[in-house]
């Protein structure tokens, strides 16, 4: 007997900058992360001004799935796949964003890559901009710091809830739109919105603006679907990396309280459809000038969305007195009164393992909003030994793996969260967002390509690929 409704969506998560390649491909404009270049564990990537000749770009090739979608489509139903999450290339669409007529060549490519799925009953879950704005409306337009990018965003929205609305039920609007709240890392306000800090300007101000604009494009893309077709289910996607407190200190507990209104502004106005008073409190405290218009309380109100959606890697801790100086991006989730939990161990990029942490969200989240959650990035980056007989020994990932499914069944079991599907993250290898490496490998099928773009792209089973396989097929009873 499992402990998951049948319809549980099992699936695999993906996104277009991070393993289509074809970055120039039929069309296709270049998108913020195309500018990219690759870091490594602990050293940040860099954004360039434009593409330099020189330069090795991670995403502009990655796993070059533009070329092996159908070969990869192929794998992912051999392990039994019910979704896929991935995104549209916004820039593949709208090559610089602004345009008044989409690109065909792009459409026709997802076109045919959807087909390929549902011809194995493969249900596709998109993203709209999983960090793919187009960098003609980051440098030409200032990204979602001007208003005008709402309206290309909805354009863009409407385009392809058009054309794919007999393939497509499950979107989502932006991924992981609250990177942006860590504004000590430019890659996030970036990556979300198109935007840079200019000297001497308030970066929390800068961000809570553009994200304005965000959470308005987002309300009335979710009401243009729904108009589209009112079987769409639309959600708000989530990075979420839970605040514990270091004690039972309470300057501890109200520490991690406090630090916790980031991780809910914006699920809670995509959610409930208005700022919550934490938020517009801090504007009046701190005297950020957010510019609303009349209209947006309205169209925030009628564009909630149907679940959410929601990343889960680890879990950080804070710890009252003085903030650490130095906030080390992984360690302690960038916070600066972050610190290490004695009780649990991080991985090779220090990111804290705590199976527990995705129960505890789950119960958090679905306790906050009352609606559906789906968990659509989990998973484990690590270094992957081939042996000889080319064979992949995955055991730390099918143990991370395992640990988080136990636990998202509890929630559903025990606690009684309505949880409609799990897509781990990168089902397949591809380039890390955080550092451009191929080396921090997800997948559960190996590409054969290294950090500098070297490799014959050859696909092959790890270990994991016949474990997951074997999860679905009992619907999570044998882990
Ligand atoms: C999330 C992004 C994904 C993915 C994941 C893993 O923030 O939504 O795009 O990259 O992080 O991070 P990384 O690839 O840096 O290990």
């Amino acid at each position: 007997m499992t402990k998951l409704p049948d319809d549980f969506l099992w699936g695999g998560a993906l996104a277009a900058h991070q393993f289509e390649g074809g970055w120039n491909q039929d069309g296709k404009g270049p998108s913020v992360v195309d500018v990219m270049t690759a870091g490594a564990n602990g050293i940040p990537r860099k954004i360039t001004e434009t593409i330099e000749e020189e330069q090795f770009y991670p995403n502009h090739e990655a796993i070059d799935f533009y070329h092996h979608y159908k070969e990869d489509i192929a794998l992912f139903a051999e392990m039994g796949l019910k979704c896929l999450r991935t995104s549209i290339g916004w820039s593949r669409i709208f090559p610089k964003g602004d345009e008044t007529e989409p690109n065909e060549a792009g459409l026709k490519f997802y076109d045919d890559v959807f087909d390929e799925l549902l011809k194995h009953n493969i249900e596709p879950v998109i993203t709209l901009s999983h960090f793919e704005m187009p960098l003609h409306l980051a440098r030409e337009y200032g990204g979602f710091r001007n208003r005008k990018v709402i309206d290309f965003f909805v354009k863009f929205a409407e385009v392809v809830f058009e054309r794919y609305k007999q393939k497509v039920k499950y979107w989502m609007t932006f991924n992981e739109i609250n990177n942006q709240m860590e504004t000590n890392n430019p890659l996030f306000l970036w990556t979300n919105s198109g935007v840079t800090v200019e000297k001497g300007e308030n970066a929390k101000e800068v961000m809570y603006q553009t994200a304005h604009h965000e959470l308005v494009a987002s309300a009335l893309a979710v009401s243009k679907g729904k108009e589209i077709n009112p079987d769409f289910q639309i959600g708000a996607m989530v990075s979420h990396v839970p605040i514990y407190p270091y004690s039972s200190n309470p300057e501890d507990i109200m520490l991690a309280e406090i630090y916790m209104r980031d991780r809910y502004f914006f699920p809670d106005v995509q959610v409930r459809g208005y700022y919550p008073s934490y938020a517009l409190n801090e504007f009046k405290r701190e005297g950020y000038n957010v510019v609303m218009k009349e209209e947006d309380a309205e169209i925030l109100r009628n564009g909630t969305v149907d679940y959410l959606g929601f990343s889960y890697y680890m879990s950080t801790t804070v710890k009252s007195g003085d903030p650490k100086q130095e906030t080390a991006e992984t360690v302690n989730g960038g916070l600066p009164h972050g610190v290490e939990n004695p009780y649990i161990k991080a991985s090779d990029w220090g990111w804290a393992i705590d199976p527990i942490g995705l129960r505890y969200t789950l119960n958090r989240f679905y306790d906050r909003y009352q609606i559906p959650m789906f968990i659509v990035e989990n998973g484990f980056g690590a270094v992957d030994t081939v042996e000889e007989d080319g064979s992949i020994h995955d055991e730390e990932r099918i143990n991370y793996l395992r640990s988080h499914i136990d636990m998202l069944e509890k929630a559903v079991y025990e606690d009684g969260v309505d949880l409609i599907g799990y897509t781990p993250w990168g089902i397949i290898d591809i380039v890390s967002f955080t550092t451009g490496e191929m080396k921090k490998r997800y997948g559960m099928i190996h590409v054969d390509r290294d950090n500098q773009g070297n490799g014959t792209m050859k696909r092959s089973k790890k270990d994991s690929f016949y474990w997951y396989k074997q999860v679905i097929a009992t619907n999570g009873a044998d882990l």
